[in-house]
């Protein structure tokens, strides 16, 4: 495959309403998109990466760098011989940077694939054509709020609701709206790394709840932590941030360090890894379900495709655009009574919309190959 150019491309676009974990607010998401050009097509791609290294070492400004100076120089280096599945091995000497490199792989990927007319789900092995939409409630000021806030994703057709916690903000709002909303609503909890092993006690008051699972309570790296821990709790253990590879997959649930994975392409360097932890999970009898980073229509599109695939059984945080942005930078993504329709045009099988693109766009750094 021939690139002719590859486009960085600042974007900043608000959200339609604050979202606040338990590591920080954001009001708007502004991200690096990539469009890559080849003779016969144009991929597109958004990266994860936040202005703050605040969810994973990565940001923004550190991503932009190191996808110019250090991911496309090895990319160029393959001359003709570059392919999406390439990427990754010409990319596996520069240490982490997964969302940075995850970008690149997917633009190239979409380009390739429009080039051949295959969609993402088809060239992953999507087996549905709708997926199941979960939403993820950050966290706010009072229950009042919550609740409200959960009444109208649930008015909307959401079939899970993700609460976001932190310590001081866990016990009461998972029991105001298990009490609300009763025992049948699917629900779940994400702490990104809010808690240590001596919360352990604390954390097991969440087990009456009977929550689907409990999103990355400890930090990262404690894969041990988080095996203690689930001796501890019957709240099934999903990881997220801890989980960057297929490796770090097979270790964690070896360990008995989770039994639920969150699968984000971005967190783990792109569809070719996701792909690889999905087939992991499904071999270890571990069921996945499809994150997500606060994606444009660019970036969900692809997630979309990768939460058909058979063994993501739980409803992912793949939301409607209308969650998210009062614009969104291809159509937006629906809701149809609780799900989004997986693209199936080639590639990532959405278009971006020139408009609204350049409506948003801060700056554009081209770089010919
Ligand atoms: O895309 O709907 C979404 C966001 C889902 O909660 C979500 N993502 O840890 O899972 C997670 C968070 C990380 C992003 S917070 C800005
Ligand atoms: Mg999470």
């Amino acid at each position: 495959m021939k690139i002719e150019n590859i486009e960085l491309r600042r974007v900043h676009i608000p959200l339609v309403r604050p979202f606040r974990t338990s590591f920080g607010t954001s009001i708007a998401r502004e991200i690096t998109i990539v469009r890559v050009k080849t003779a016969d097509a144009e991929g597109w791609a958004e990266c994860a990466a936040d202005t703050r290294p605040l969810y994973s070492s990565e940001f923004l400004d550190g991503s932009d760098l190191v996808i110019r100076d250090h991911l496309i120089p090895r990319l160029q280096a393959l001359g003709d011989r570059l392919t999406a599945e390439r990427v990754a091995g010409a990319l596996e000497p520069v240490k982490g940077h997964t969302m940075s490199k995850a970008v690149l792989e997917t633009a190239i990927l979409d380009a390739q694939l429009k080039e051949t007319g295959v969609s993402f789900g088809g060239y992953l092995g999507a087996v549905h054509d709708t997926v199941p939409a979960g939403v993820s409630v950050g966290i706010m000021d009072s229950i009042d709020e919550l609740l409200e806030a959960v009444a109208g994703y649930l008015e909307e057709g959401y079939l899970r609701i993700k609460l976001k916690i932190e310590p001081g903000w866990d016990l009461e709002p998972v029991r105001a709206v298990r009490e609300r909303f009763g025992d049948e609503l699917l629900l779940q909890v994400d702490a990104n790394t809010a808690y240590t092993l001596a919360d352990a006690r604390h954390l097991a008051r969440l087990d009456p709840f009977d929550l689907l699972l409990m999103e990355q309570p400890l930090t990262e790296d404690d894969l041990l932590g988080h095996a203690h821990l689930a001796r501890r709790i019957t709240t099934p253990i999903c990881l997220d941030e801890s989980i960057e590879s297929a490796r770090d997959a097979a270790t964690a649930i070896t360990l008995g360090a989770c039994s639920i994975i969150n699968v984000k392409p971005s967190r783990v360097g792109g569809y070719l890894e996701a792909r690889r932890i999905h087939d992991v999970a499904a071999a270890h009898g571990v069921p996945v379900w499809c994150g997500g980073m606060l994606e444009t229509g660019i970036g969900r599109a692809a997630n979309v495709a990768l939460a058909g695939l058979p063994n993501f059984v739980l409803p992912g945080d793949t939301s409607a655009s209308n969650r998210y942005y009062a614009e969104d930078l291809t159509a937006p993504f629906v809701l149809e009574n609780g799900h989004l329709r997986v693209p199936t045009g080639p590639g990532i099988g959405v278009e971006v919309l020139p408009d609204v693109l350049a409506g948003v766009t801060a700056s554009v750094t081209e770089i010919r190959f």
